[in-house]
C-alpha cells in the first residue's frame, strides 16, 4: 500500500534535522577468539593497512608473522597483444555460424597472449622465545573493533602480552612484547624469504632484507618444468625489495649475532617493520625503471621510530575505525556460544546450534578483510586480498575478471566502505589504457577491452600462451564491461558528479564503444556476441560434443546491456555526448533478449542447450539478478524463470559460489534459502588442496575456502548479508527483502543505499521493522518499501528521518 496524506503527515511529523538518535543494539561481539596458537597458515590471524600484511601465528615458544607487500610481483610490463588474433576473428565467427563449435574453441586458442604474473609472498619474521617452563591461559584475538591481533599468556604469575597490527597513517606493521613483570621480554629475531635475498643486521637494534623476484612465475595450474625463472642478465627483470625491523626497547640489551638480533630481559619490546618494493607503476619496468626500495623503507622507518608506542597505535585506531566504526550490526545472539572459540563455534554452527552472532562476525570479519586489504592509493584486493605465503599461489593470487575481482568489491558501496572501493577504479584505468590496444591489435575495434586474467601488469589480452588456456576462461572479453559497472555504482551509491565526470564516464565510454564493435548482426535482426562464453562452463553440442564457444551467451547481453543502460544515464545526468547516448539506446534495443528455456529456466546461452554440469559454480546467467538488475519482480516470467535456474544449480559449491547464491537468493526476496547458502557456508572447510566440486567452507580463522584460500567468499558473505537486509537497485530503499526466520529481530545501522541515503538506525522484531531512521546524504526523492508498504517523500541534504515502532501497524493511522 502507498501512505496516504494524513500517514505522510504524521511520518513528517517524526522527521527531525540532525536528530540524535541512539542504537538499542545489544553491543557487538567483534572478536576472532582461539585458546591455542596457529598451526596452519589459515588458522593464523591476518592484519594489513591495504599495502603491508601479516599472518600473525601467536606461539608461545616462537612467534611468526608472515609478511606480504601489495606490489611484490613477478615479471614486468610486457607485450601479450596477439595481432593475429585479428585475422581468426572472422574465421571464428563463421565457425560459430555454422554451428562448427568445436572449431570455433579450438581456433580461440590462436588467439591467446601470454600468461599472467604471480603475486609473491614478501618474507617470514620468527622470534623464538625461551620458555623454560610451562603457559597456562593462553588466548590469542583478533579485535575486529581496533583492528589488532592479541597474544595473551601467563608463565607462572608472568602475564605476556603481544600485539599486533598494521598502520596506515604510519605505513609500517607494529608488534609490541610485554609482561605483567618486569625484565621478562626475551627473543631472537630473524627475518627470511622465500624470494632470492640477503638478511643481516643492519645495526645494533635493526634487521634487514633485500631480495629481488623473478622475472616469471608460471601459473600454479600449469605444469612447467621451469616454473620459477629469475632474469639474471645485467638489467634483467625482476622486482627488488626491501624489508627491514628496527627494535626497539624499554630495559634489557639487544645485541647482534650475524642475521638474528637478541634481545634480553627487556621489560617492553616494541618492533616496527617496514617494507617497499622497487614497482612504479604498470607500465614501469621494476627493475630498469623502478624505484628505490632501500631509501623508501628507511624513511618509514624513520618517520615511524619517532613516535611512542601508544601514540602509534591510536593513531592507527583512529584510521581503522573511521571506517569500520560505520556499520553495527545484531543478528540476534547466543551466548553460550559467544563465549566458545571461533573455530569451536563454527563446528557448533554446522552440527546445527544456533548462533545468529557468528553470521554477524563474519559479515564484519569481511568489511575487516577489505579495509586490511584495500587502500586509496593501493593495489585492489587480490584473490587472497593482501595475504599470501606462496611463490606460486592457486590461480596466481592475481585479478580473475570473469566473477572473483567485482565479487571482492560487491560490499564496498553497500557496507559503506566506498573509499576502499578506490583501488579498484586506479587498476579499471590502469587495465583500460592496456586494454586499449588489445581492442585495437586483436580485434580492430574501438573502445577498450580486458579479459579473464589480470596482473599488477594490468594484462588486457587472453591469456593462455597461445593456445594452453581453454578458452571458456582465457578467450572471454568481458571484464572490461564487467568492471564499469563499479564505476557506475560508486557514481549511485554516492552521488559524485565529478568522479562520474572525470573519472568513471571516459571509461565507461570506452568500454561501451568497445562492444558496440565487438557485437555482429545475427542475421535475424538481433546483435549477438561471438565468439561468446558462458564462463567458465561448456554445453553439448547438438553432434553431443563439449563445447564452450557459441554466440550470446546470457551473460554477455546482459552485462553489455547493463553497461549501455548506465551509459545511457550517465550521459544523461552529465549532459555530454547525446549521438554517443542515441547509438547505445539504438543497439540496446536489438540486443537478443534473455529466453526461457524447456526445464522452464533462464537460458544460458543462446540456445537451449544442455549443461555439461548443471550444478557448476559459475551462475554467469543470473548476473541479470545480481549483480545486475535487469530481470527483477517486475519482469515476472524471466524472474521466475532465473529463479528455476537457481534450484537447478543447487545449493554445493565453491565458496564464492556460495556467496553468489546468497545474494542472488536475497534479490529472489527468500530469507530462508538465503540462509540456507549462509548456513552451507558457514561449516569448517576441508583442506588446502584446490577443488571445484568440494569442501567449501570457512577455515578456523573464517577465511573462505574455494577451496582453498580466496577472500571472494568472505567479501560475497557480507555483501549477502547487506542483500537480505537493504536492497536498492530498482529505485525503491527495500527494507528486510529477505530476512531469514531464524533471525527474527535485530537491527543494522550504516548500510548504504543507491541516491545518497543511509539506513542509520533500524530495528526488527518478530520480522517486522519497529524503528527506522534514514538519512539522508544528497537530499532527493526516497521511496521506502517494507513489505507491502510503500512510502514515498522529498529529503533535503543531511536530513534524517525518523519512523517509531508504529511503521507497519495502518491501525496506528
Ligand atoms: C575462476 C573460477 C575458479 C576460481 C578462479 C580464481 O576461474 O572459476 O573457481 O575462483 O577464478
Amino acid at each position: 500500500m502507498t501512505f496516504s496524506r494524513p500517514v505522510l503527515k504524521a511520518l513528517f511529523a517524526l522527521a527531525v534535522l540532525g536528530h540524535a538518535y541512539s542504537l538499542h543494539a545489544a553491543p557487538e561481539n567483534l572478536q576472532l577468539r582461539y585458546a591455542e596458537p596457529a598451526h596452519r597458515w589459515v588458522e593464523a590471524l591476518p592484519v594489513g593497512n591495504g599495502r603491508l600484511g601479516a599472518m600473525v601465528f601467536g606461539g608461545t615458544d616462537s612467534e611468526h608473522l608472515q609478511l606480504n607487500e601489495s606490489t611484490l610481483w613477478s615479471g614486468g610490463p610486457r607485450d601479450w597483444n596477439n595481432p593475429q588474433a585479428r585475422e581468426i576473428l572472422p574465421q571464428v565467427r563463421a565457425a560459430v555460424a555454422a554451428g562448427r563449435y568445436a572449431e570455433a574453441d579450438a581456433l580461440c586458442r590462436k588467439m591467446q597472449g601470454p600468461y599472467n604474473e604471480s603475486y609473491q609472498p614478501l618474507g617470514d619474521l620468527t622470534l623464538d622465545i625461551p620458555n623454560a617452563e610451562k603457559c597456562s591461559d593462553y588466548e590469542r584475538t583478533l579485535d575486529l573493533d581496533r583492528g589488532v591481533a592479541v597474544v595473551r599468556y601467563r608463565v607462572g604469575d608472568a602475564a605476556f602480552t603481544r600485539e599486533v597490527f598494521s598502520s596506515r597513517p604510519d605505513q609500517v606493521i607494529v608488534m609490541r612484547l610485554s609482561c605483567s613483570q618486569p625484565g621478562k621480554v626475551s627473543f631472537r629475531a630473524s627475518l627470511d624469504s622465500l624470494l632470492r635475498h640477503e638478511a643481516l643486521a643492519a645495526g645494533p637494534d635493526t634487521l634487514e632484507l633485500t631480495g629481488r623476484c623473478p622475472a616469471h612465475v608460471a601459473p600454479s595450474y600449469l605444469r612447467a618444468s621451469d616454473p620459477i625463472r629469475y632474469d639474471d642478465q645485467p638489467g634483467g627483470e625482476g622486482m627488488t625489495f626491501d624489508l627491514r625491523m628496527r627494535v626497539r626497547l624499554k630495559g634489557g640489551t639487544v645485541a647482534w649475532d650475524g642475521q638474528i638480533l637478541e634481545v634480553a630481559g627487556a621489560d617492553e619490546a616494541v618492533l616496527l617493520i617496514s617494507a617497499e618494493t622497487s614497482f612504479n607503476g604498470f607500465d614501469k619496468s621494476p627493475s630498469r625503471e623502478g624505484r628505490d626500495p632501500v631509501s623508501a623503507a628507511v624513511r618509514r622507518l624513520a618517520f615511524a621510530q619517532l613516535r611512542s608506542y601508544a601514540d602509534l597505535l591510536s593513531r592507527h585506531e583512529e584510521d581503522y575505525r573511521r571506517l569500520f566504526g560505520r556499520v553495527k550490526i545484531d543478528l540476534g545472539h547466543e551466548p553460550a556460544a559467544e563465549s566458545l572459540p571461533t573455530d569451536e563455534r563454527i563446528r557448533r554452527f554446522a552440527a546445527g546450534q544456533a548462533d545468529p552472532g557468528l553470521a554477524a562476525l563474519l559479515f564484519q570479519y569481511g568489511r575487516y578483510l577489505l579495509i586490511a586489504s584495500s587502500r586509496p592509493g593501493g593495489q585492489p584486493a587480490n584473490l587472497q586480498g593482501l595475504w599470501n605465503d606462496s611463490m606460486r599461489p592457486p590461480w596466481s593470487a592475481n585479478w580473475t575478471l570473469n566473477i572473483n575481482a567485482e565479487m571482492n568489491y560487491w560490499p564496498a558501496e553497500v557496507a559503506n566502505l566506498a573509499e576502499c572501493h578506490e583501488p579498484l577504479f586506479d587498476f579499471i584505468r590502469d587495465l583500460a589504457t592496456n586494454g586499449r590496444k588489445t581492442a585495437e591489435v586483436n580485434y580492430g575495434a574501438h573502445g577498450w577491452v580486458a579479459h579473464h586474467n589480470a596482473d599488477i601488469w594490468r594484462q588486457s589480452a587472453p591469456v593462455g600462451d597461445y593456445g594452453g588456456g581453454s578458452p571458456v576462461w582465457a578467450n572471454w572479453p568481458m571484464g572490461g564491461a564487467w568492471l564499469c559497472r563499479d564505476l557506475w555504482e560508486h557514481y549511485a551509491f554516492g552521488g559524485d558528479s565529478a568522479f562520474l565526470r572525470n573519472r568513471a564516464w571516459p571509461l565507461m565510454k570506452g568500454a561501451a564503444e568497445f562492444c558496440l564493435d565487438w557485437l555482429v548482426d545475427d542475421g535475424h535482426g538481433h546483435l549477438v556476441t561471438s565468439p561468446s562464453f558462458s564462463p567458465e562452463t561448456g554445453f553439448i553440442a547438438p553432434d553431443g560434443h563439449r563445447a564452450f564457444t557459441s554466440m550470446a551467451s546470457t551473460m554477455d547481453m546482459e552485462i553489455i546491456g547493463d553497461l549501455f543502460g548506465n551509459c545511457i544515464e550517465a550521459s544523461r545526468i552529465l549532459g555530454v555526448d547525446p549521438d554517443f547516448a542515441a547509438r547505445l539506446e539504438a543497439a540496446r534495443a536489438k540486443l537478443l533478449p534473455p529466453r526461457i528455456g524447456a526445464r522452464g529456466q533462464l537460458e544460458e546461452w543462446s540456445q537451449d542447450f544442455i549443461e555439461e554440469d548443471i550444478h557448476h559454480r559459475h551462475t554467469s546467467h543470473l548476473f541479470g539478478v545480481y549483480p545486475g538488475h535487469e530481470i527483477t519482480p517486475g519482469t515476472p516470467e524471466l524472474f521466475a524463470a532465473a529463479r528455476r535456474s537457481l534450484e537447478l544449480r543447487g545449493d554445493e559449491s565453491t565458496g564464492w559460489a556460495l556467496g553468489w547464491r546468497i545474494n542472488l537468493w536475497a534479490r529472489f526476496r527468500d530469507g530462508d534459502d538465503a540462509y540456507r547458502l549462509v548456513s552451507n557456508l558457514l561449516h569448517p572447510a576441508g583442506g588446502m588442496d584446490v577443488s571445484v566440486t568440494g569442501g567449501s567452507g570457512v577455515y578456523p580463522n573464517l577465511f573462505d575456502a574455494h577451496p582453498p584460500f580466496q577472500i571472494d567468499g568472505n567479501f560475497a558473505f557480507t555483501a549477502g548479508i547487506c542483500e537480505m537486509l537493504v536492497q536498492s537497485q530498482s529505485g525503491t530503499i527495500d527494507l528486510i527483502p529477505a530476512l531469514p526466520k531464524a533471525w527474527p529481530a535485530g537491527s543494522v545501522s550504516g548500510l548504504r543505499a543507491r541516491g545518497g541515503f543511509e539506513i542509520a538506525e533500524m530495528d526488527w522484531a518478530a520480522g517486522r521493522v519497529t524503528r527506522l531512521a534514514v538519512r539522508s546524504t544528497l537530499g532527493g526523492h526516497c521511496t521506502l518499501r517494507i513489505g507491502d508498504h510503500t512510502v514515498a517523500m522529498d529529503t533535503k541534504p543531511g536530513q534524517i528521518v525518523i519512523w517509531d515502532d508504529a511503521f507497519q501497524s495502518p491501525d496506528r493511522f
